[in-house]
């Protein structure tokens, strides 16, 4: 091992395209061509543009059901809805915790709760689909969370809501036998080909319940992300503010999925928004005043005023003055899946540049399986390498292994930790991608930024206090292992 040199390697193979990214001041003006960026110029025509917009043009579908039609959500360009954040996971069967970690409710209950109080619209947005045994040829009892979801949401049209269904082109091993299901019984299902459109995939995974709640998290539509992945979510309920402005990323899915789509540019003036980095939605969240926005990828699918999700990734991490604690199943400088091969060291500059210039204290867990990209490890090695006692800086990576006994070990792609977010000293991230490059130039991913101020002394924790609560926990669990514990990864992550 040699992460000094590998360190020298990297730095030589920066390639001058790559410079507007690593040297963006903060701040400043983004780079040309970074189409979700809003420019500050335009800002104020476009809050007016905008308020016009929501004045005039009739919301999302079907939104007068649910505020009457007349009773905006905003005042003073303030969302005044109870917005109520509930962070949700699933933990992989046989993964067990110390007595008084904390645990948040399950993705399946949150799932189930939603579906319970549906009254007029479910909007999905995802990869691909396999609730059931039958789906992955198992007969695992532990299927039976995703076969109850499949059941749910089979009765959701019958009961005079409608569901809209947006997905990633079905494949072989990804045949979609579910949504036929979920056709027969009455859902709109539309297949958005990314590949075709942007070299990507619709990877994307939220809900839209009602114009007024919204999930957005890790999990696929897969009976293993309920009982044998890692996934973390979250849950936003009442709050149509955020429902509406997730819905333009819906309703550009939904456009995508007609025949013969293609990509306009610009997007039409009913997604632009208006919530972005620069300036997130202001509302409360549990009672405590919170500035949100949604981010989105590829660049492609961003309508006006978006942020393009790498910009909030790399916003969050110049953002951090103390800490950036990183949950990702994966994490790769690179194109992984371009040829041919591409250095993308866009992330990993921030990081150092975070821990080099600030002293940020960055700590990164990674998700490691027997699946994982060998070429993960030494771009690792190399960034933990940067841990020095003497010149202050701290990196540490360490791996997550989900423990899997024999009839665990043989259920095909699980056992793994799947989450993946980010959370600093100011605010969390929470996303649906992992860390490569195709997943924010091809790919389309969407992540939620939650900026939320200190609660008070006997106040409900910020999600960024849980978020960091979380992290902690399983960064201190027997499931981590520190990177440079001896022995390849191959038997490191394999699960036991
Ligand atoms: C967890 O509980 C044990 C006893 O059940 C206690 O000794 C320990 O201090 C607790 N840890 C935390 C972090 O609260
Ligand atoms: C959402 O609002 C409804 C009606 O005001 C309330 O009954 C429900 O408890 C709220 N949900 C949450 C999670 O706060
Ligand atoms: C889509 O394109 C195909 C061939 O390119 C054509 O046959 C078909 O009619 C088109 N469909 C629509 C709805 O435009
Ligand atoms: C850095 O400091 C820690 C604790 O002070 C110590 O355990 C560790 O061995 C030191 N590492 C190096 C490389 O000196
Ligand atoms: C593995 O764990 C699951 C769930 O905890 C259990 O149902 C199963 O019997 C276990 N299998 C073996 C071989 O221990
Ligand atoms: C993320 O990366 C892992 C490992 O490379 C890969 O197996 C997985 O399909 C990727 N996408 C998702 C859904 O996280
Ligand atoms: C978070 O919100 C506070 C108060 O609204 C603001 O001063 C701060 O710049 C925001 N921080 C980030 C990282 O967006
Ligand atoms: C927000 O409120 C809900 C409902 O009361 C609660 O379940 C959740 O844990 C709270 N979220 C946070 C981040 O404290
Ligand atoms: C796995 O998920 C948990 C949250 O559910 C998170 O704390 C942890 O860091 C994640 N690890 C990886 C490697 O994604």
């Amino acid at each position: 091992m040699k992460p000094h040199g590998a360190y020298q390697q990297l730095k030589l193979l920066h390639s001058p395209e790559q410079a507007p990214f690593v040297e963006q001041p903060t701040g400043l003006l983004p780079p040309k061509g970074l189409r979700c960026i809003l420019v500050t110029a335009i800002l104020p025509t476009m809050l007016v543009a905008a308020l016009l917009l929501y004045l005039l043009l009739p919301p999302f579908h079907g939104a007068s059901s649910v505020h009457g039609g007349v009773a905006t959500p905003f005042q003073d360009s303030r969302c005044s809805d109870p917005c109520r954040a509930v962070l949700v996971e699933s933990v992989p069967e046989g993964l067990i915790y110390d007595d008084n970690s904390t645990l948040c409710p399950s993705i399946f209950e949150a799932w189930q709760k939603l579906l319970g109080d549906a009254s007029s619209t479910v909007d999905i947005a995802s990869f691909y689909w396999s609730l059931t045994n039958e789906d992955t040829h198992t007969h695992d009892p532990s299927a039976s969370q995703g076969e109850d979801v499949l059941a749910q949401l089979s009765d959701v049209p019958s009961k005079g809501v409608t569901l809209r269904i947006a997905v990633n082109p079905p494949s072989h091993r990804m045949p979609n036998f579910n949504l036929r299901l979920l056709e027969e019984r009455g859902a709109q299902v539309r297949t958005v080909n990314l590949p075709q459109l942007t070299s990507g995939v619709l990877h994307t995974k939220f809900w839209i319940v009602d114009q007024k709640h919204v999930y957005l998290g890790s999990a696929n539509m897969d009976w293993r992300a309920l009982t044998q992945v890692k996934e973390l979510g979250v849950v936003i309920y009442n709050c149509s503010c955020l429902a509406a402005d997730l819905g333009k990323m819906f309703g550009i899915y939904w456009d995508l999925g007609l025949p013969n789509a293609t990509i306009p540019a610009p997007w039409p003036a009913k997604y632009t928004t208006t919530f972005n980095k620069e300036t997130p939605l202001q509302l409360t969240l549990n009672g405590t005043d919170a500035g949100v926005y949604f981010s989105s990828a590829p660049p492609a699918l961003c309508a006006t005023g978006r942020t393009e999700d790498l910009q909030a990734l790399l916003g969050v991490i110049e953002g951090a003055e103390e800490f950036v604690y990183i949950a990702v199943m994966s994490y790769l400088p690179t194109m992984e899946f371009s040829h041919p091969k591409r250095f993308w060291p866009v992330i990993d500059d921030h990081l150092r540049k975070a821990a080099y210039e600030r002293n940020v204290r960055i700590r990164l867990l990674i998700g490691c399986w027997k699946h994982s990209k060998p070429d993960m490890f030494p771009f690792l090695r190399s960034l933990a390498a940067m841990q020095d006692n003497r010149t202050q800086n701290s990196v540490e990576v360490r791996l997550f292994v989900v423990p899997a006994n024999e009839t665990q070990a043989r259920i095909p792609y699980a056992r793994v930790n799947h989450s993946k977010f980010m959370v600093t000293d100011k605010v969390a991230y929470i996303g649906t991608s992992n860390w490569s490059g195709d997943y924010f130039v091809h790919t389309a991913g969407s992540a939620l930024v939650v900026n939320q101020s200190q609660a008070g002394p006997g106040e409900q924790p910020t999600v960024q206090e849980q978020l960091r609560a979380l992290f902690e926990r399983d960064w201190s669990s027997r499931y981590s292992l520190d990177l440079r514990s001896p022995g390849q990864w191959e038997d490191l992550c394999r699960a036991y």
